[in-house]
Order: C-alpha cells, then structure tokens, then sequence
C-alpha cells in the first residue's frame, strides 16, 4: 500500500531530522541488506587477452618495473569501476615484467597468487626461495610473506595476479612495508620446499597451525598437466568436466585461506550442465578454446583469455578442443564461515 502524501512527507521531514544524528531508517534499505538472494553488483565480464596484451605492453614504454613497484593493470569488473576489484571480494591483475627488471622486495597482509601467462625466464622469490616462472605454473604468496619478482631472459613476462584486496580491505587489515633489500638472496636452493612439503612427505617436526603459511609456493604446470591429463581417462562430471582443486600438500587445505584455486579440463565437444555458487570466480584459459554462457552474457573464449563469473550467476562452458581451465575464488572463506552454497542445476 503506498504511504498518504502527507506520511510521504512527513517520512521524508523524519529522515532529515534523524540524518543530523547520522541515522538512517532501516525499512528503506532492509530488502537491499538482506536480500533474498545474492544479487551482486558485480557483472560478468570477459577480457580477450589479444585485445590486452599491446596495452599490457605499452606499460612497459611508461614506467619501469622498480618504479611502478608491481607494474600491473588491474581488471575492474565493469560493475565496480573505480574499486579496483574483479568481485566484491577479489582483485585481479595483469603483471608485466621486462627483461633484465627487478620488481623490488615487499610483503602485506593480502594474500596473492599468479598464474604466468607468457614469457620464459622471470623468477619470483617468496621468503628466501626462488622459483622459476613457466607458463601455466599456479604461484602462491601467503600473506606477510616477503615477495620479489625478476626477469633474467630475453622475452616480456606477464601473468595474472589474484589478490584478496577487497577482503582485507573490508576488514581495514591492511598493512605493508617494503624491504630495505630490492632483491632477496636466496637462502635454500630452487625446489627445496617443494621436495620438503610437496613430495608425500614432510619434515618430521613439522606440524603446521591453521595461521602457519604454505611452504609450497609453486605447482608447476607440467604436474598439473599429468594429473589433468590422467584423470582424462575417466568419465567427466556432467556439471565440472575434469575439475580438481590445489591444496596445501602438508595439510589438504586451501594453498591459501583467503582464495581457493581449481584446474579444470574438458574434453572437446564437451558441454557442462550450469552451476551457480555463492563464490564470485575468475576464470583464466590455459588451453583450448570454447564458448561460456554466465547468466545471459555469453562469449567465444580462447588462451589466456580471463572471464568473472559473479555470486549466483549459472554458468555453464562448451569446450570446441580439449580445454584446460584455471579459476580462483574467495569459496575457502565462505567456507569457513558457512556462507557457500552452491546448486547444480
Ligand atoms: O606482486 O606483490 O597485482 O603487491 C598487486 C599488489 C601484485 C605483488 C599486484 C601486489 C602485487
């Protein structure tokens, strides 16, 4: 029933009275705090990364590495320009780094992991180790972990960042400081905490607490690949194809609190039935080519090309070749605090 004319304006004399006070009447905002459903202002989006990379490039003629810090354009989920976010809750970014450029040492709260995309012969250094970056490999930085990142070849390198920004932003947990030193010295040889923590064995006083950060730090593509490529042999789920999650090797938990991250394969031809979560997820093509239908947006996609898909938004992938597939989300969170749901439709 509408409000009588003069209750309409007598409301409305209310609500500016109480404003001096800094409040404000729920009833009008309470369908939109509690919603029946997810209803994310996020949109889906999908960035073709041979329309990114001249501009990714470009970058690299306008500021250094070292100047810049991280030389990265940020994917602005285009129903949330201006808050440098992909989802509510995550960040994403293309990094670019040049030959011979040092992108200097830092830590801070937020968590980060990468996906490289192109390029041969960057490193990056996370609490004293180094590991080589090959396309494909799945990279981790814990949080309040020291980070660095190098180019010692002769071919631009670029990868796709994933931060939990937004996340730590909303909880006003922010904190950073830079390293007195532009490049870590590598304390332990290249893959010792992958043979230490990641090869069905661990160091026998090694018992990690929930807050401990991974040891592994890398998941080099070409394992990945074997296991993608073994499993293949089975019959795909009718919802997932293929789709296996990363886990931390010493404890079988998410590889980070923050993000949870998946690899996905289909068989060409393959066509998932759609599914719809809560976790708002970013998807990157490692390989093949297909279309992806996210609500009523739908795309060609194809390598390195990135898409969203938003909380709540049915997604279903048709894969034209066989199709391999990275995505993350903030689902380990939701998780934790009972919030995921999910339906396979
Ligand atoms: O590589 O440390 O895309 O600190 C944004 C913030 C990358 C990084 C980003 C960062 C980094």
């Amino acid at each position: 029933m509408a409000a009588l004319p003069d209750t309409a304006a007598q409301r409305a004399e209310f609500y500016q009275r109480i404003s001096e006070h800094h409040m404000t009447p729920l009833w009008e905002v309470l369908g939109a705090l509690v919603p029946p459903r997810p209803s994310s202002p996020a949109l889906p989006a999908l960035w073709r990364y041979n329309n990114l990379r001249p501009h990714v490039l470009d970058a690299g003629h306008l500021i250094t590495a070292e100047e810049a810090e991280r030389r990265v354009l940020v994917l602005e989920n285009p129903g949330l320009r201006g808050q440098s976010c992909i989802t509510q809750s995550l960040y994403a970014g293309l990094q670019l780094i040049l030959p011979g450029e040092v992108a200097p040492a830092h830590r801070h709260t937020q968590s980060a992991l990468r996906l490289v995309m192109e390029g041969q012969g960057a490193y990056t250094a996370v609490d004293g180790e180094r590991t080589r970056m090959q396309r494909g490999d799945f990279i981790l930085t814990p949080a309040w972990t020291w980070h660095d990142h190098g180019n010692e070849g002769k071919e631009p390198v670029v990868w796709l960042d994933g931060l939990d920004i937004p996340l730590v932003r909303s909880f006003d947990a922010g904190f950073s400081e830079k390293s007195g030193i532009t490049t870590q010295i590598p304390e332990r040889p290249e893959g010792d905490a992958l043979a230490r923590y990641g090869s069905n064995l661990l160091p026998v006083d090694y018992a990690p607490t929930a807050a401990d950060p991974a040891r592994v730090f890398v998941y080099p593509f070409e394992k990945t690949c074997e296991a993608m490529r073994q499993i293949a042999r089975t019959t795909p789920d009718p919802h997932l194809g293929h789709k296996l999650r990363f886990v931390n090797p010493a404890t079988g938990a998410s590889p980070l609190p923050t993000m949870g991250a998946c690899v996905q394969r289909l068989p060409a031809g393959f066509e998932t039935r759609p599914v719809r979560a809560t976790d708002g997820t970013v998807v990157l093509c490692l390989e093949g080519h297909g279309h992806v239908s996210v609500g009523n947006q739908d795309w060609a996609f194809g390598e390195n090309d990135v898409f969203v898909v938003p909380s709540w938004h049915a997604l279903s992938l048709h894969a034209r070749s066989d199709t391999l597939l990275f995505s993350f989300s903030d689902r380990p969170v939701q998780q934790t605090l009972g919030l995921l749901r999910e339906e396979r439709l």
